[in-house]
């Protein structure tokens, strides 16, 4: 199936119609569709498909049990309202690049594997890269099966409703020791491409990332017969610290988002008892994503204790500084010609995985830089580009 027609096929599943974003969660029907798309894919073309223990999804040509197979893909969940290529493009990528290899009549030395892992966002159950995590032993199984959604449905009651055992999570080094190597194809995220006039970039480094948990505490009241001064606001403090995450991040050149709050009891005319934030923060280097979350945490103590409110900050998940594999990358760099080499902000299972194999990353430029928006878009030309450059980079890495 061409690429265009699979993309075709693809698109409206999930897709929210009302802001053209996607809900594509976890072990939800849209995400479940969009496995029945990924195993419809890979058995017309033979693959012999398998869903780890950790719900990760797998399509190999050749034997994985031969070993140190290529592996490439990316993931099919998304963020809430998210675009259409943050992972299905390297997905929908990996097939397209398995039939650019057949069509040429490449016969591969090595099992070729197309991937596509599971909550990569982290948008149901709020660790991002979770299937990629379980696979490395880089999260603890119990934690993760206990891992809720906003309706209180575990990680593990929605496994098991998707028919996979959640007792069985964990590392899995069999699968680990079949993989020679991953390379994950992916949008850009962020416009330097386009600005470099290149459809194609290596990746160099993932930016040390993470997410966390702020609870402002106050006193629920009346709206409308408290008093200014009598007030214990949890919203105010909160509200202070929005402005202060992102004041701190500017200074130090960093990225700090509030992008997920919720208030209780939520009334129109109450103070409330409690809000929640999560902040995602980011910088280029661990000691500058450090010290503007210890200043932030101490700035709002500092506001927490003029508001007389209490707050208490969870760190949720952290990705250390991540350097893809360089020998790979350089060759990838060499094999493709000249393209450029680009750190990243955004996390991927590709991060995840370093740290149990050596992966790389090829990245499809993104006209406008927007991602995890609707408004995500590459090129149709770019993509296929971008299958090319795949198939280029399976060929070498599968003789
Ligand atoms: O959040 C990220 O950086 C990635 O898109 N999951
Ligand atoms: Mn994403
Ligand atoms: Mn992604
Ligand atoms: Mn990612």
């Amino acid at each position: 199936m061409l690429f265009e027609e699979m993309w075709r096929e693809l698109a409206p599943v999930g897709r929210f119609d009302a802001t053209g974003g996607y809900r594509r969660y976890s072990y939800t029907p849209a995400e479940l569709e969009c496995r029945a798309w990924f195993t419809a894919q890979a058995t017309s073309r033979g693959l012999t498909v398998e869903a780890d223990a950790n719900g990760n999804l797998w399509a190999w040509w050749g034997d994985p049990d031969e070993g140190n197979a290529v592996v490439t893909g990316s993931h099919l969940d998304s963020v809430p309202d998210g675009g259409a290529f943050d992972g299905p493009l390297g997905v929908v990528s990996a097939f397209a690049a398995v039939d650019l290899l057949r069509a040429s009549g490449f016969t591969p030395a090595k099992p070729i594997g197309v991937a596509a892992f599971v909550e990569e966002e982290g948008a149901r159950f709020g660790i991002a890269c979770l299937g990629s995590r379980l696979l490395t032993g880089a999260i603890d199984p119990a934690k993760a099966r206990a891992l809720t959604d906003e309706h209180g449905v575990s990680l593990a009651d929605a496994m098991a409703g998707a028919g996979l055992d959640p007792a069985a999570i964990g590392r899995d080094q069999r699968l680990l020791d079949r993989v020679g190597v991953y390379v994950e194809l992916h949008i850009e995220q962020g416009r330097a491409q386009i600005d470099l006039d290149a459809p194609v970039a290596v990746g160099s480094a993932i930016w040390p990332h993470g997410r966390w948990r702020f609870d402002f505490e106050g006193e629920a009241n009346h709206a409308g017969t408290t008093r200014i001064e009598d007030r214990v606001d949890p919203m105010l403090t909160y509200a202070n610290t929005v402005l202060a995450a992102r004041k701190k991040a500017r200074v130090a050149g960093a990225l700090a988002t509030v992008g997920k709050v919720h208030c209780e009891p939520n009334g129109t005319n109450a103070i409330p008892s409690r809000v929640r934030a999560w902040i995602d923060a980011r910088a280029s280097t661990e000691d500058t994503l450090g010290a503007v979350l210890a200043d932030l945490e101490k700035a709002t103590h500092e506001r927490a204790d003029r508001d007389g409110t209490r707050v208490t900050v969870t760190r949720e998940s952290y990705s250390a500084e991540v350097a893809f594999d360089a020998a790979l990358r350089d060759n990838l760099g060499a094999l493709l010609g000249d393209v450029p080499v680009l750190a990243t902000g955004a996390g991927h299972d590709a991060g995840v995985l370093a740290s149990s194999l050596p992966t790389a990353m090829l990245f499809v430029r993104n006209p406008t830089g927007v991602s995890h928006a609707p408004g995500e878009f590459a090129e149709m030309t770019d993509c296929l580009v971008g299958a090319e450059a795949l198939a280029t980079v399976l060929r070498k890495l599968a003789a």
